[in-house]
């Protein structure tokens, strides 16, 4: 039976009934009833009752290639009916695991050569935590188990994911974290920089509250430092040029690894392949998962440096960990489709010269003058819009974080699909927006915030 056989109000009930959705207050879901997405195509998505909205989101940071792709489709069908699933484990292979693996070594930045799969951001996270601490431990020095993380960065929901990310929300449910995880301030200029100090120095303060943990723990018990190229929901917090440079030169200095968790800014989104090469950084892993398949089917993919795998394979032995589905082949048939697409398609090269410079200036140039708008910066195809009282002191409304909800709301009803983070509105499209598409966006978030505005004042 399918879908079409249940009423909005019986899919609600149900959902009620059964269904715990991942971040969300189930009694207030309860009680409102969740919106029920069915169908989707191109940048569109369609709810239960038709309604039609622009989705600013690409799904949760993953579709860059948009809805509606037949040939998605009919990869992993034609991968199912060859081979729906063989394990990679006990000397093992499944051919597309292998293709996708070469295709990534082309694409990574160029001392990243080798691949681990996983099903999701969390779990390659997982891996690339016990990799790091293994590596050291290969190396002679078990003692450098440290990680250095930030505040507000995302590495996801695992207990590992959680202990690495710098979310206070979720530690506080976490109660009892993976020891030996500290973290430093973010790199966020707009509300951190003090009173007269440019960004560039910013930036290398930033870093050097990196340099400042990595001396106080020690650095001969310092393994690592993990951080996402542009923290994404965290509230798309774009560091200054002079953060990254510095932060690869503190680690190398201190012979600490460099981990990117490049989950949302992989395969495309800042205009390269990966952040890595838009920061121009030399990482020694790189978690990768989202667009790798466009979100169509559940994958993710440690890249992992030279350093690490030589280590791994020359004096590892056997490397104690693996899930059932690394490297799933229909998920790696999907993969090697959708990376096949971006480059046909020139999506990297189009977000680079096109789209990318020309969502900047249309952010710049209709949403930034708006009264409710502190700031808007983007990279790429990824923005954000700071919602504020007031633009002169950045004063905010309150309760904190309740004025971006009621944009977001405005912006939903008139048909643009955005996410709140706090005070920020957050921008994440599928890389085949065009330059018509952005403005169809701007125009939609500028209605939005007029509408937003006009509550917000009465309070
Ligand atoms: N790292 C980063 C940088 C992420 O953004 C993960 C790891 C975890 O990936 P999985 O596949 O395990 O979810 C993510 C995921 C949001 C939001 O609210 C963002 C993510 C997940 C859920 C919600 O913006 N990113």
């Amino acid at each position: 039976m399918t879908y079409q056989n249940y009423s909005l109000k019986q899919l609600q009930q149900i959902d009620a009934a059964h269904h715990l959705h991942p971040f969300t207050d189930h009694k207030e879901l309860r009680e409102a009833g969740a919106r029920v997405i069915t169908h989707a195509n191109g940048p569109f998505i369609y709810d239960s009752e038709g309604t039609e909205l622009l989705d600013g989101m690409a799904g949760l940071w993953c579709v860059n290639i948009g809805y509606g792709r037949d040939e998605l489709a009919e990869a992993a069908y034609a991968q199912m009916k060859e081979l729906p699933y063989y394990n990679s484990f006990f000397k093992c292979s499944t051919p597309t695991p292998v293709l996708l693996s070469k295709k990534l070594a082309e694409i990574a930045p160029k001392n990243v050569n080798q691949v681990f799969y996983g099903s999701s951001g969390s779990e390659a996270n997982d891996t690339a935590l016990r990799l790091v601490r293994h590596y050291w431990v290969l190396e002679g020095k078990p003692e450098k188990n440290r990680v250095i993380s930030r505040k507000m960065a995302y590495h996801g929901s695992t207990i590992a994911g959680t202990s690495l990310g710098g979310m206070d929300a979720m530690h506080k449910q976490l109660n009892g974290a993976v020891p030996n995880i500290v973290h430093v301030m973010m790199p966020y200029a707009y509300e951190l920089a003090l009173p007269g100090e440019s960004d560039h120095d910013f930036g290398l303060r930033a870093a050097k509250s990196v340099e400042d943990a990595i001396l106080e723990a020690g650095a001969e018990k310092v393994a690592a430092f993990i951080g996402e190229p542009v923290m994404g929901a965290g509230g798309v917090k774009i560091p200054p040029a002079s953060y990254w440079p510095e932060v690869q030169r503190i680690c190398r200095k201190y012979d600490v690894l460099l981990m990117l968790d490049e989950v949302i800014t992989g395969y495309g989104r800042t205009g390269e392949w990966f952040a890595a090469q838009t920061f121009g950084i030399e990482p020694d892993t790189i978690t990768t998962a989202k667009a790798l398949t466009s979100g169509y089917q559940p994958l993710s993919a440690l890249l992992v440096g030279d350093r690490i795998a030589s280590a791994l394979v020359e004096k590892g032995g056997e490397f104690n960990h693996g899930y059932t589905y690394s490297g799933h082949p229909v998920a790696c048939a999907v993969a090697l489709k959708n990376l096949e697409i971006i480059e046909r398609e020139g999506l990297v090269d189009r977000v680079r010269n096109d789209t990318g410079p020309y969502f900047a200036k249309a952010l710049q140039e209709r949403i930034a003058g708006h009264d409710l708008v502190g700031e808007v910066r983007s990279i790429g195809l990824m923005g954000a819009i700071e919602i504020v009282k007031d633009k002169a002191t950045k004063e905010r409304f309150l309760p904190s974080g309740s004025a971006a909800v009621v944009v977001r709301d405005h912006a939903i009803a008139n048909g643009m699909m955005l996410r709140a983070t706090g005070d920020t509105m957050i921008l994440s499209p599928p890389l085949i927006w065009t330059r018509d598409t952005i403005d169809m966006a701007c125009e939609r978030i500028g209605k939005a915030l007029d509408l937003a505005q006009a509550d917000l004042r009465k309070r």
